[in-house]
């Protein structure tokens, strides 16, 4: 299967592996979504987008319809605001690290003993 491919099935099945816990079987129940968070999300700085301590601003935050669960669409949205945060993080240490390059050619230049 094509990468892409791949990982759409992986996220499809990763919520209904999740949401066939309990009550409906294709909508995540707050306890359902903790359980996902915590399991699936490792890294610290995802961890700080949706705080899995605080699961009912998490809830706030993904239920759009506000009906007290998280449907495939809403948990759709939720993947793609941590896909756009990793990115933002990831371009973001690139600069930095272009940015320190440059500094450390440009000692180079002069003669500097760069450390
Ligand atoms: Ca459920
Ligand atoms: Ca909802």
């Amino acid at each position: 299967m094509a990468r892409l491919e791949n990982i759409i099935t992986s996220i499809h099945d990763i919520f209904m592996e999740y949401a066939d816990d309990g009550g409906n079987k294709k909508q995540l129940n707050p306890e359902e979504l903790k359980n996902l968070l915590e399991k699936e999300i490792q890294s610290p700085e995802l961890k700080d987008k949706i705080s899995v301590d605080a699961i009912n601003e998490a809830m706030e935050m993904i239920d759009k319809n506000r009906d007290g669960e998280v449907n495939f669409r809403e948990f759709c949205r939720c993947v793609c605001v941590l896909l756009n945060a990793t990115t933002n993080l990831r371009w973001a240490k690139e600069a930095r690290e272009a940015r320190t390059e440059r500094k450390m050619k440009k000692t180079d230049d002069n003669g500097v003993i760069s450390q």
